[in-house]
């Protein structure tokens, strides 16, 4: 019986990826490092510093960790820039009327993201009071696949690991869910992935009694 579902934010909630790309992309150039929208794909889900650690694979020169870091906060400057720009009109199909559902149902709802800058963008997205708990990138250690984060929205909501759900759009959310002992639905990127426990091409064709039990 699932009595939580927690979701991930960029590419579940709302689609940032593009700004992640623009901003990565740029930052890449500028150094003069390869950075393409296939590499961008794996970006889906790490964290900031694993993310640059990805993109430094193509790098021709050693970086040292304070260059490391001066990068990371030039891509995030970048980053904070554009997401400004989101609107309420930028969440995904099928997610407000999913966490709608799910307020009607008594199933209480959590965030579960690796981004460090969440809440600015549930506050740009308007769904800042909308989640009973919110676990992100500022609260935790071990990115995803690590299941940290999600252990934590768990905790948060009051709730055992085995009585959630996490919807996630990323491979490594889906193994860090399931190694956190809960469920997985995977949608957008990650809703072929064979490993999820359910999968939706996105929130707008999930069927809620199929995966509530
Ligand atoms: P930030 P999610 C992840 O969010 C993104 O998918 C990933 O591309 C990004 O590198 C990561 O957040 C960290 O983001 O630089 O804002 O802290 O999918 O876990 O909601
Ligand atoms: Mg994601």
């Amino acid at each position: 019986m699932i009595k939580g579902m927690i979701f991930d934010l960029d590419g579940v909630i709302v689609s940032t990826d593009d700004c992640h790309y623009l901003a990565w992309k740029r930052m890449a150039d500028e150094e003069g490092i390869y950075f393409d929208r296939e590499i961008n794909e794996r970006l889906r889900g790490v964290s900031r510093m694993d993310s640059l650690q990805i993109i430094l694979e193509r790098a021709a020169k050693p970086y040292t960790q304070t260059e490391k870091e001066a990068m990371a906060a030039r891509k995030n400057d970048y980053y904070v820039a554009l997401i400004q720009e989101l609107t309420p009109a930028d969440i995904l199909p099928g997610a407000a009327e999913t966490l709608a559902a799910l307020r009607q149902k008594g199933v209480k709802m959590a965030i579960g993201s690796s981004s460090r800058n969440t809440p600015v963008i549930l506050e740009r997205i308007g769904l800042s009071t909308a989640f009973d708990a919110v676990a992100d990138g500022n609260q935790i250690t071990r990115s995803k696949p690590d299941p940290e984060v999600f252990l934590l929205a768990a905790r948060l909501l009051g709730l055992a690991p085995a009585e959630c759900l996490v919807v996630e759009d990323a491979d490594a959310g889906v193994e860090a869910a399931l190694a956190g002992g809960m469920k997985a639905l995977g949608v957008g990127s990650a809703a072929a992935n064979p490993s999820a426990t359910y999968r939706a091409k996105s929130l707008a064709e999930l069927k809620l009694e199929t995966v509530l039990g």
